[in-house]
Parts: C-alpha cells; structure tokens; sequence
C-alpha cells in the first residue's frame, strides 16, 4: 500500500524536486533531505561509541535488545524470559531457576515493556524492568552488569500487559491484568464456566515496590471490574502519587464472536492514587488473599547462583471499601496507551479506534474529585465526567492512534498505527503541527528520556510492525524495522531505517554515559562466593557422591584444569563447574562437550557455571573452548573417559 502511495507522489512532483529526488532520494515524509545529511547524523565513525543506548524488548523472543543510537547498531541482547544459546542463560545450574514460576518452569516468555529506573523523574541508568505478558512476571536487569538479576511473578493476574513502569523514584512498579480472570471472595475457585464471566470475572492492578537494593516485592493489588487491562504510566510532578491505566472491554464480552467488546463509545482511564492505597496497605487495611507466586533472583551472597521462592500471598485493596483510591475517567474507544507528559499535567490516550486523542487535565480531575462531580459508578468506582476532565481533543491525530512521546519542548508524538505516521502535536494547544510516514504502521516510538521528566528531545525510534520490503527479502520470516527520526529541528526527518530481533513492542534510550560510569568489566575471583570454584589450579579435582560427579574446572589463556578426566561412567550425572581465571575485560572462555544434553556455557572472567552432562555411551569424548579467545584457542581442549556402569 505504501509503496503505492509512494509512487504516487512521485509522478505529481514537479521537475526540480524530481531531479532532487533523485540526486537525493526523499524520505517519504515530502520533506526532502539530502541521504548524505541524513547519513551524516546517524554515522558513528569506527572506534567511536553511540551517543544513546537503546533497549527495545525483544516481543516473543522474551529478552531485551541492546541498540546503540544514532547508529542502530545491535550491540548486544541480554537474556531475560527466554533460555539463550549465547551464554546458557536458564540452561547452566546457577541461571535455570530464574526460569520458575506456579506453572513450573516456563522456557519461553513474551517481553513488552521496558522501563529504566529513574531517580527525580529523570532516568538513573541503575535498571531496566521488563514484563513478560504470557506468563506475568516483571523482571529487573542489572545495567552495572547487563544481566537479568531478578523476576516476580503477579499472582491473580493473566496477560500482564501493563507493565513495567515505573514511579519517579521507582518506588513502585506498575502491573496489571490484561484477561479478567475468575476471582471469588477469597480468590480460590477458578474452576468456573466461563459465562459466568461478568458476575465471577474481576481485574487486578498491581503494585510492586522495589527496594534500594532493587529486591521486588508485591505491595498491594487493587481489585477491579472484569474489564481487559492495557497499559500503565506512573503520574509525576503535581501528578507524582498516581498512576493511570487504560481498559477496554468495559461491555465485558468474553467471546470475540458476539463482536461487543468494541461496542461501547467510552471505555476508562482507571486513575489510582497508589500513594495513598500504599498508606492503606500499609496500616494493614484491605486483606491477604491467597496469591501464590515465584521470586526468583541471583543470589550475589552466595556464588551468583539463582534461588527461587515462594510466596503464598497478596494483599488485596477492594476500592468498594477503601475510599479514594480509583477513579474512572471516560475515554473514547478501547484506549490503548496512556502517557503522562514530562509536567505531569496531562494523560494522554491512544484510543486506537478514535478518530482523536484525548488529553485528560490532572488538575481538572482534581477538581472533579474534590467536588464529586461524577457521572455515575461502575462497581462502587466514581466515574468522572468526560468533559469536566478533558483539556482538549488533538483533532485529525491519524487513523489508530496507539502510544505517545514527549520531547520536553513542549511537543508530543503519537504514532498512527493505520495510517503508517508518527504526529506532533503541541500540548498545550492540541494543534497537529507536523507529521511523517512510517514504514510501516507503528506500534510503540521512543524518544530517550521520552517518558521521563526530561526527556533528551533529539531522536526519536519509530517501532515498526510491518517490514514487507525495507530490507533484502528473508523468506516469509523477517526482522521487524525501526526507523530513526531527527526531532531536533521543526520538521521531522527520518534518518535512518535498522533491524530489530524478535518485536519490539517498546522500548527506552538513555544518555551513554549514565550507564558506561557503571559499567563492571569482570568478576574479582577474591569475590567469587560459588560453593564449586576453583580459585586457582591448585583446587581443581573431581569428586564422586554416589552417581553424582563434580568436576572443579578453570580455565585461562590458554587451557583447563583438569584436561583429562577418567572414572566416568554410563549413568552418571556430571557436573562441570567452570572458573573462568582471567581477570581482565572481554576474555571470556567457553565449554562445550560432545553431546551435551544440555547446553554449552560462556563464562565470563572470575565467574563460576555448571554445566551437567549425562553421558548416554561409552567411550573417550573430548571437550573444547567455544570462544576464540587467544592464538592457542584451537589448542583449548580436553577428554573424558566414560566407562560402562
Ligand atoms: S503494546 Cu505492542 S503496540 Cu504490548 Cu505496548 Cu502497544
Ligand atoms: Cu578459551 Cu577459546
């Protein structure tokens, strides 16, 4: 369709421009630039850094990409709700436990959201959160390391979609049922028929407070009505102490065939006053409820090992019963996201099947709430009225508006998911002031900082969710495509088109330096805490408890000790621990083994993993370095002898 309209234009274009067109190439926006301005501003010279790190969620792929902008090169990805190939993430003994949940353990996740920590509203390059929308789980990556340290499960909650975002001093991090789900007066019985869902069906918000040392806990969970919930944004400024949420299916349809869950004109922003529900929960109001979920974090204490465990409760806050805690502002059309800008005025939606957008005023709902100017409720929760609250409706915002930025100028860019475009338009006046075409039909866009308090207004990342022909055909299967945006100036222009793996759905960019000051380049081996290290060569050996070997193993430029191990047999369950001995940046060592049967590991300096192994044959079976890791690499190598049982 785009390219349609792409030639299209093409032919009405006066001689001048078409000779420009083709001396220059057009971006597809009638704003012409030259490709070589446009290359020069995404060109990072070798040997020189990008100025942004992008982290884009990986989508189905369950992990988070790291891109360095404006280049949009992928520089790394870091293993998060999947098992990774690259370093034994959720395969090696000291990583799989990140991997459990109540369903057990769970290979594969669906990541959406990531969000940096921030500090005063701004961004701190401490973490990143990411969820996971399958099986809900919010995550926190480490930025001083680069690793997953960290994953809470949300009990009563399926589909956790509206997450992770975070408070302007992480105080919280915000989660919420996408599905309704069965919930009884003690939250036990999900063993209901499904037509029962608009007595049986509620939704919870969740709120996970996140300690200085970023350990996660469950604060509280908000009962709702049995609507769908989407998206989430913590409010800051004059609005800091809320968070908003979006719903649809407020008609509470629980098939897709009775084509009603689109039906009604006006489904809800859920307003939330977390600080007080948090005094709430924390005079002991509202009850615990049975919530049984998994916490799975990397146990620094003792060896980086992943532990896991259980909790079998959650407080639950009934709005019904604790007053002033939710609010409903009436918001057109199956609202998808919401945005609050960086002065904390404004919450914005993306009615995806609106023909506006509207922009609620937080001080107008103030007003409202504190002259209990309401429309009615819905399950005891006041609904506001739509215009008492509204600052005004962006006009003619593109067709399928879905999820907005902010430069911090003043500015807001909400992308057109049907109609291909990302739109800016100013806040205070709601007017459209420029648009661009994207190719094609965004999902999510970021600027770095974009969502903050102060966001960095240079770039902005358009999410794209279909490629079709933007990069050299791949079969049915393709990457999908970002695009590169210059927001410095009035016009937008599009700079630069990159490959992201998996689906980004969102995504966050901060300023290089914050993160690089953090950076650790390698383990100290005096701070390896594992129970099987080997410090040096000197403690190296193998042990046998019953069918059980340990085999303590380093390894450094460039071999292993031990590099032949005999009295192996059939049946046994070996396990490699694994000391990697260098202490300097970037010399990692690998270990792979003829048939393993479970992975292979990548061991960074002065880190210690496990491998098991259980050897099916008989036989002399050799194991090798995977990694190139100096000239005698090749040389890296070693036998294990299994004998019969
Ligand atoms: S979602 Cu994918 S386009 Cu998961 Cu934030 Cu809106
Ligand atoms: Cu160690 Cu290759």
């Amino acid at each position: 369709m785009k390219n349609t309209k792409h030639s299209h234009r093409f032919w009405m274009l006066p001689a001048v421009a078409l000779l420009s067109v083709m001396l220059f190439g057009c971006n597809g926006n009638g704003n012409f630039s030259s490709n070589t301005d446009a290359a020069q501003k995404v060109y990072v010279a070798p040997g020189e850094l990008d100025e942004f790190y992008g982290f884009m969620s990986g989508g189905y792929n369950g992990q988070l990409g790291v891109y360095g902008i404006p280049s949009g090169r992928h520089i790394f990805t870091v293993p998060v709700f999947s098992q990774a190939a690259v370093n034994g993430y959720g395969y090696s003994e000291e990583t799989k436990a990140m991997l459990n949940t109540t369903h057990g353990f769970v290979p594969w996740g669906d990541a959406h959201h990531p969000e940096l920590s921030q500090t005063n509203g701004e961004t701190d390059g401490r973490w990143i959160f990411i969820n996971e929308n399958n099986t809900p789980r919010v995550a926190r990556i480490g930025l001083d390391e680069f690793k997953t340290q960290e994953i809470i499960e949300i009990p009563n909650s399926a589909g956790n979609h509206a997450s992770a975002f975070v408070t302007p001093n992480t105080e919280y991090v915000s989660a919420a049922t996408r599905f309704s789900i069965p919930i009884d007066a003690d939250m036990s019985n999900m063993d209901v028929s499904i037509d029962s869902y608009k007595d049986t069906f509620k939704g919870t918000l969740s709120f996970i407070k996140v300690s200085e040392e970023g350990k996660m806990n469950i604060d509280f969970q908000i009962l709702m009505p049995g609507f769908d919930y989407d998206l989430s944004h913590a409010g800051k400024g004059p609005s800091d102490g809320w968070a908003f949420f979006t719903s649809y299916n407020s008609e509470q349809a629980h098939t897709l065939l009775e084509i009603n869950a689109s039906k009604n004109d006006k489904d809800f922003i859920a307003a939330i006053n977390w600080r007080k529900a948090a005094e709430y929960a924390k005079e002991g109001k509202g009850k615990m409820m049975p919530g049984k979920h998994v916490r799975n974090y990397i146990d620094h204490e003792e060896g980086g090992i992943a532990k896991s465990e259980t909790i079998n409760e959650v407080r639950v806050l009934d709005p019904r019963e604790l007053d002033g805690i939710v609010y409903f502002l009436p918001t057109p059309k199956s609202p998808h996201g919401v945005d609050v800008d960086p002065s904390g005025q404004y919450i914005i939606a993306g009615g995806k099947l609106s023909t506006v957008i509207p922009v609620h005023s937080f001080a107008k709902m103030i007003d409202a709430i504190d002259s209990e100017d309401y429309e009615g409720e819905v399950m005891g929760i006041p609904v506001l009225k739509y215009d008492s609250i509204l600052h005004g409706e962006v006009q003619d915002p593109g067709l399928g508006p879905l999820h907005t930025e902010f430069d911090g100028k003043g500015y807001a860019y909400t992308t057109a998911f049907i109609s291909s475009e990302v739109v800016k338009w100013e806040i205070e006046s709601t007017q459209v002031v420029d648009r661009i075409d994207t190719y094609y039909s965004p999902g999510h866009l970021m600027i770095p900082g974009g969502d903050s308090q102060k966001p960095d207004g240079k770039y902005l990342v358009a999410l794209n969710k279909i490629t079709k022909d933007r990069y050299l055909p791949t079969g049915p299967e393709m990457f999908h495509s970002a695009q590169l945006i210059d927001i410095s100036g009035d016009k937008m222009q599009l700079l630069l088109d990159f490959p992201t793996e998996g689906e980004p759905h969102y995504a966050q960019g901060i300023a290089a330096e914050k993160v690089m000051k953090r950076q650790k380049r390698f383990y100290k081996l005096e701070d390896n805490t594992h129970p099987y290290r080997a410090t040096t060569e000197a403690q190296t050996r193998v042990e046998r408890d019953g069918d059980e070997v340990h085999v303590y193993m380093t390894t450094i430029r460039s071999h292993f000790s031990p590099d032949n191990i005999e009295g192996i047999k059939v049946g046994d369950k070996v396990y490699f621990h694994v000391t990697n001995l260098e202490q300097d940046w970037d010399v990692p060592h690998g270990f792979a083994i003829i048939g393993a049967n479970n992975s292979e590991l990548l061991i960074m300096p002065g880190e210690t993993l496990t491998l098991t192994w259980e050897p099916k044959k008989v036989g002399v079976f050799p194991f090798y370095c995977t990694d190139f890791c100096s000239a005698l690499h090749q040389e890296m190598q070693g036998y294990v002898r299994v004998s019969p049982e």
